[in-house]
């Protein structure tokens, strides 16, 4: 089973699309693992950002993404990762796929509304960077039988 981090960032959150994404998550048939709704400081996001320090857009991704409120989650599935960029769609908004959050509602890179862990490592090891052990929720679902095979 993988997990991923998602976040509804700022400008989701701002728009008032927690629900949306959170809806698409949970019909996709994911299992919500973990939850908060949080002001990034600087030093998370620096740490969660931390491969593209030096590029260009580094300075303004650290002053968005801790410009207000954002919904942190951790999904989980069979190939999650995948399934969960799926549905979020490509980095750059004009270049995701129609019918997914990315293409649906946004427009720009810099204003792209969700993140999503893009490797099952970086699942691994952003669930750890955002989230403590006893946030994490273990837990079955009724209906797990008839969404996942095994
Ligand atoms: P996140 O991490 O926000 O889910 O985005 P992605 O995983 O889809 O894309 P990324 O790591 O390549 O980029 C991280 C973050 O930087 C912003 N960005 C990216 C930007 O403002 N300008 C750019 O040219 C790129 C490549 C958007 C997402």
């Amino acid at each position: 089973m993988e997990r991923s981090l998602v976040l509804v960032k700022p400008d989701g959150v701002q728009r008032g699309l927690i629900g949306e994404a959170i809806a698409r998550f949970e019909r996709r048939g994911l299992r919500l693992v973990a939850a908060k709704f949080i002001w990034v400081s600087k030093d998370l996001a620096e740490a969660h950002y931390a491969e593209h320090k030096g590029k260009g857009f580094y300075d303004g991704l650290i002053s968005y993404i801790t410009s207000a409120p954002v919904m942190a989650m951790v999904w989980e599935g069979p190939n999650a990762v995948a399934a969960i960029r799926q549905t979020v769609g490509s980095t750059k908004p004009w270049e995701a796929a129609p019918g997914t959050i990315r293409h649906d509602f946004a427009l720009e890179v810099g204003r792209n509304l969700i993140h999503a862990s893009d490797k099952p490592e970086t699942g691994e090891r952003e669930t750890a960077l955002w989230f403590k052990q006893e946030e994490l929720v273990e837990w079955a679902r009724a209906i797990d039988a008839w969404v996942f095979e095994k």
